[in-house]
């Protein structure tokens, strides 16, 4: 039977690395969708017969299509291929493959680059959330060489400026899903926060931990996954997020306090496996989480005055900046915007092979 032929290109897009499609050459189907979605990334842990790299950074999957919305230029539905589950969850966004969705689009002619800079309004559908993209676009063609340099990536690359507009509450329905600063769950105190990315940001020493273990010691350490995986079933649904036991949601981020002048440090679990870096909106997350007041980041953190801050968030390989525009008139700090500096790079294109679908199997 023959295999099943899809047009796609591979990006990296800020520290992650995705499969992107055009939303009209996917089936509409969800289930048919993720069936070719797991097998286009790869059945199993090596991911062996697909193209992904046997991590969640780089099993990663953008669908883009012209907007729904009036306020948008194009639609970006953001799956993640669970590593090793051969499952696709479609709750997380991921702001890394966020900043190859403008690329992608001027790449794919969804959208016409402007010369010098070209400004891409997405509407993220997982989140229903916008996000205003800057992209470099000398001579209206798309520019990937620049001098912008973001941890976890070698060399540089032209900037992908990002705005998220208004993402609190985008996947849980409420900056604190939980209705509480503070909660109790498995012996120790937890703040849950989804600016953006359902984070739970735990502190480190509650787990006898500094937070400045490497990701590989981290990952072998089999005592603490098991027990942050059981603090994160039990929160998923106070969370309004269910049962997560297939979601890539919410993020289990270690704080501790920062080394290298930044507002806190972290370990992010991904949920199941130590994160390299940190997300981008797993730290717009867990730094909104260390600044409001009564977290259990306080006491740990210096929060910059004024209305628009500059946040550094380390992380096991650098640091994270962050601007976010902050209201803190009410009770708790209300996030106008949030704006990090990506960068992205065309990898491939050309069209894929997946199994036909009778062949596709478990
Ligand atoms: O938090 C990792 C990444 C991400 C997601 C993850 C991301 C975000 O580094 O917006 O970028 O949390 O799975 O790509």
């Amino acid at each position: 039977m023959k295999q099943l032929e899809i047009p796609f290109m591979q990006l990296r897009g800020g520290s992650s690395k995705g499969l992107y499609f055009l939303a009209s050459d996917l089936p509409s189907e969800a289930d048919v969708r993720n069936a070719i979605l797991v097998d286009a990334v790869g059945r199993g842990s090596r991911q062996i017969d697909g193209l992904g790299g046997a991590d969640p950074l780089t099993s990663k999957v953008a669908i883009v299509g012209p907007s729904t919305r009036a306020d948008a230029d194009i639609d970006f539905l953001f799956a993640q291929v669970v590593v090793g589950q051969d499952v696709v969850d479609t709750t997380p966004n991921c702001g890394n493959i966020l900043a190859g969705v403008g690329p992608f689009a001027v790449e794919a002619g969804l959208v016409r680059a402007q010369p010098g800079k070209t400004c891409v309004t997405v509407h993220m559908v997982n989140s229903g959330k916008l996000c205003a993209l800057l992209l470099a676009t000398p001579d209206g063609v798309m520019e990937y060489e620049g001098d912008t340099a973001i941890d976890g990536v070698p060399g540089t690359s032209a900037a992908v400026v990002c705005n998220y507009l208004d993402v609190a509450g985008s996947i849980c329905g409420a900056l604190l899903p939980t209705g509480n600063v503070v909660d109790s769950v498995g012996g120790v105190r937890v703040t849950c926060v989804d600016n953006g990315m359902p984070v739970v940001a735990l502190l480190a020493k509650d787990f006898g931990l500094t937070g400045h273990e490497s990701p590989e010691k981290l990952n072998s350490d089999q005592a603490l996954k098991t027990r942050l995986e059981s603090i994160r079933i039990e929160l998923g649904p106070m969370m309004n997020l269910g049962d997560v036991a297939d979601k890539a949601v919410p993020k289990m981020c270690l704080i501790s306090p920062a080394l290298h002048g930044g507002l806190i440090n972290t370990r992010t679990f991904i949920p199941h496996k130590c994160h390299s870096a940190v997300g981008v909106l797993g730290a717009v997350s867990a730094a909104t989480a260390a600044i409001i007041p009564g977290s259990v980041a306080e006491g740990l953190v210096n929060v910059p005055l004024g209305e628009t801050k500059q946040i550094s968030v380390e992380h096991p390989s650098g640091e994270f900046s962050i601007s976010l525009e902050v209201d803190e008139s009410g009770e708790l700090p209300e996030i106008k915007k949030a704006g990090v500096l990506r960068t992205a790079r065309l990898l491939s294109r050309g069209v894929l092979f997946v199994p036909a679908p009778a062949k596709r199997g478990p």
